[in-house]
C-alpha cells in the first residue's frame, strides 16, 4: 500500500469557476444550490425510522427522505470517524496513509493544507463555506503543538472553510470547548488552557481517582475514559482551566444548530457550501433534558431524537429563508453504531429490540457491513425527485460529484480516489460505482453482490464493545444479495471471485 500523499496542487483545482458570489447562471442557467453535508456521528443504518426501524420514530429525518433520494447501499470509506472524514473532504482513502486513524484532541491537521479539498472547490466556485460541530481532523500543525490560548493555525480555513465553530475532536476527549473561527469560545485570558495526552497537571483531579466527582456519567469498566473530569464526566486526555469555555454536554447540539442556523440566515443570499457534524449518539450521551427519556432507550435513543431536532431545524431555516427548494443536503454518518462505547449510559440495557446496525452484521469499528454501510439520504427539491435507490454509492465520491454539479472537473491529483457519480446521488443513476473499498483494521472491496474481505491479523471481536470487527487470517467472501448478513464465507466454494475481488484492491492499492 503506498503511503505517500498528493500534495502540491495549488491554488487553482479547477479548470475554470466562476468565481461570481451571485446566484445565477451554470448549467443552462439554473441557480447553483447551496450544499449541506448533514454528518451525523455513530448513527447506524438501522437508528433512523425511513430506513424501517420501528423502534425509533425520526420524523424530521423521515421527512427529509420524503423530499428526497434515500439510498440502501451508501457507504463511508471507514468505520471511525477520523478517516472516514478525511475520505469525506478530499476524496482519497484515508486508507493509503498510515496517521488517518482516530485522532486524538492535540491532534494536528489531519488533511494538510497543500491537499486540496471539496470545501476549497466550492469556495473557488464563489460559494461562502462553512465547518460546524465535530471536526476530528485535527487542528494546528503537529500533535501537542497548538497554542490553544491563541490562533490555532493552521485550522479550517487552510482547507477551504470560510467560517468554522468545532468541537476539535469528539465529547469524550478535551478540550472540551468549541473553537470558532481558530480560536477557543469565551476564553478568559486569565484562566488559560492546557491540554496534554501524555501526563495529567498537577491538582486536577481525575475520573480514576474520584468516582464521586463523576455526577452524570461513569467510564464503562476497562473503557478509560478516567482521566480528565469535565462536568461530572470524565474522559480521554487531561486539562486545565479555560473554566469559562468549557462545553455544557446537554447543551453541545443545541451550540452547533443555533450556529448551522445562523450560517444559514447569514448566507442566504449567496451560495454556500455547509458542513455540519453533529454529536448526539457519540460518547458521552448526554442530551438536552428536553429529549430526556423520550425514546425509551435511554441517552442513546435520545441522543437520535435529538439529531432528528436537528435535522428539522436545518430544514425549517432553510424554509424560513426561502431558500429550501434550491438547497441540496447530504444526510449520512461517519460511520456505524455501537452500544456501549464507553460510559455507563445503559445503552445496552435499555435497546431492547431496537437494531442500530439494521440487517447487517458487525457495527462501530467494524469491517463488517454495518461498521460502513451507513444512511444516506441525498434532498434537492428544485431538482430530485423522490425516491429509494439501492445504488452503489461511496462519500468519498461526493467530491467529484459535487464538481461536477458545478460542472468543473478536478485536476489531475485532486480527489484522486473520487468518481463523479452525480447522477447516481441524484437518484437518476441505479448503479452508481463498480465497487467501493472500505478499510476497518482489515480492507474489502464490493460490488454490491460480492464482498471480499482481505486477510488480517487484528481481531475478529471487540470485546469492549461486543462488536464482530470481521478480521480474519482467512479470505472471507460474501454474497450480500444471497446473504446480507454476511454469515456464509463462500471464499472456498467460488476461489474464481475471490481472484476477481482481489485483483480489484490490488489494482487500487497499486495506485
Ligand atoms: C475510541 C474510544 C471510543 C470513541 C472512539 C472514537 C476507547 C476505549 N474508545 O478509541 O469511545 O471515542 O475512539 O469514535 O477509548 S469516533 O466515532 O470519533 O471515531
Ligand atoms: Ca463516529
Amino acid at each position: 500500500m503506498k503511503s505517500t500523499i498528493v500534495l502540491g496542487i495549488g491554488a487553482t483545482l479547477l479548470a475554470s469557476c466562476s468565481g461570481n458570489k451571485q446566484k445565477t447562471e451554470e448549467k443552462g442557467g439554473q441557480q447553483r444550490p447551496n450544499v449541506i453535508f448533514l454528518i451525523a456521528d455513530d448513527i447506524g443504518y438501522g437508528d433512523l425510522s425511513c430506513n424501517g426501524s420501528k423502534t425509533i420514530h425520526t420524523p424530521n429525518v423521515e421527512r427529509l427522505a420524503a423530499q428526497g433520494v434515500r439510498f440502501t447501499d451508501a457507504h463511508a470509506v471507514a468505520a471511525t470517524s477520523t478517516p472516514s472524514r478525511y475520505s469525506l473532504f478530499t476524496g482519497h482513502y484515508a486508507w493509503r496513509r498510515n496517521d488517518t486513524g482516530i485522532a486524538a484532541g492535540d491532534a494536528g491537521m489531519v488533511i494538510r493544507p497543500e491537499q486540496p479539498t471539496v470545501a476549497d472547490m466550492f469556495r473557488e466556485c464563489g460559494y461562502v463555506t462553512g465547518a460546524i460541530g465535530k471536526w476530528h481532523l485535527g487542528l494546528g500543525d503537529k500533535t501537542g503543538t497548538q497554542d490553544w490560548n491563541g490562533f490555532i493555525t493552521p485550522g479550517p480555513t487552510d482547507i477551504g472553510f470560510d467560517y468554522s465553530y468545532l468541537m476539535a475532536a469528539t465529547a469524550d476527549r478535551v478540550p472540551c470547548v468549541f473553537v470558532e473561527n481558530q480560536r477557543i469560545v469565551n476564553l478568559d485570558p486569565n484562566d488559560p488552557i492546557a491540554v496534554s495526552y501524555k501526563e495529567p497537571f498537577p491538582g486536577e483531579p481525575l475520573g480514576k481517582d474520584h468516582p464521586e466527582l463523576l455526577t452524570k456519567l461513569k467510564p464503562s469498566p476497562n473503557h478509560g475514559h478516567d482521566m480528565a473530569i469535565v462536568n461530572g464526566i470524565s474522559r480521554i486526555g487531561y486539562m486545565k482551566g479555560g473554566k469559562q469555555a468549557l462545553w455544557e454536554d446537554e447543551n453541545i447540539a443545541d451550540s452547533i444548530t443555533v450556529k448551522a442556523v445562523q450560517f444559514i440566515e447569514n448566507h442566504k443570499d449567496e451560495p454556500f457550501f455547509l458542513y455540519v457534524g453533529t454529536n448526539d449518539a457519540h460518547v458521552p450521551r448526554w442530551p438536552h433534558p428536553r429529549f430526556v427519556g423520550k425514546s425509551g432507550m435511554g441517552p442513546r435513543g435520545d441522543a437520535l431524537l435529538q439529531f432528528d431536532w436537528t435535522v428539522g431545524e436545518v430544514m425549517a431555516a432553510l424554509e424560513k429563508a426561502g431558500i429550501a427548494e434550491n438547497t441540496l443536503i447530504v444526510l449520512s454518518s461517519d460511520n456505524g453504531p455501537v452500544v456501549d462505547d464507553g460510559y455507563a449510559d445503559r445503552a445496552v440495557e435499555l435497546l431492547g429490540d431496537h437494531k442500530p446496525w439494521g440487517p447487517f452484521r458487525g457495527g462501530k469499528y467494524s469491517i463488517f457491513e454495518a461498521g460502513t454501510r451507513v444512511p444516506m439520504i441525498v434532498s434537492w427539491p428544485a431538482q430530485v425527485k423522490p425516491g429509494v435507490s439501492d445504488a452503489l454509492v461511496s462519500q468519498v465520491d461526493l467530491y467529484a460529484s459535487m464538481a461536477s454539479l458545478m460542472g468543473k472537473t478536478l485536476e489531475e491529483g485532486a480527489g484522486p480516489d473520487s468518481q463523479d457519480h452525480l447522477d447516481a446521488f441524484l437518484g437518476k443513476d441505479l448503479k452508481g460505482r463498480d465497487y467501493v473499498v472500505e478499510v476497518a483494521g482489515s480492507l474489502s472491496v464490493s460490488d454490491g453482490e460480492w464482498k471480499y474481505i482481505a486477510p488480517s491479523n487484528g481481531a475478529a471481536y471487540q470485546k469492549l464493545t461486543n462488536i464482530e470487527l470481521g478480521n480474519s487470517k482467512e479470505e472471507q467472501l460474501y454474497n450480500l444479495k444471497q446473504d446480507i448478513g454476511e454469515k456464509k464465507n463462500l471464499a472456498a466454494e467460488h476461489p474464481e471471485i475471490v481472484a476477481k475481488m482481489k485483483a480489484i484492491l490490488e489494482k487500487e492499492k497499486a495506485k
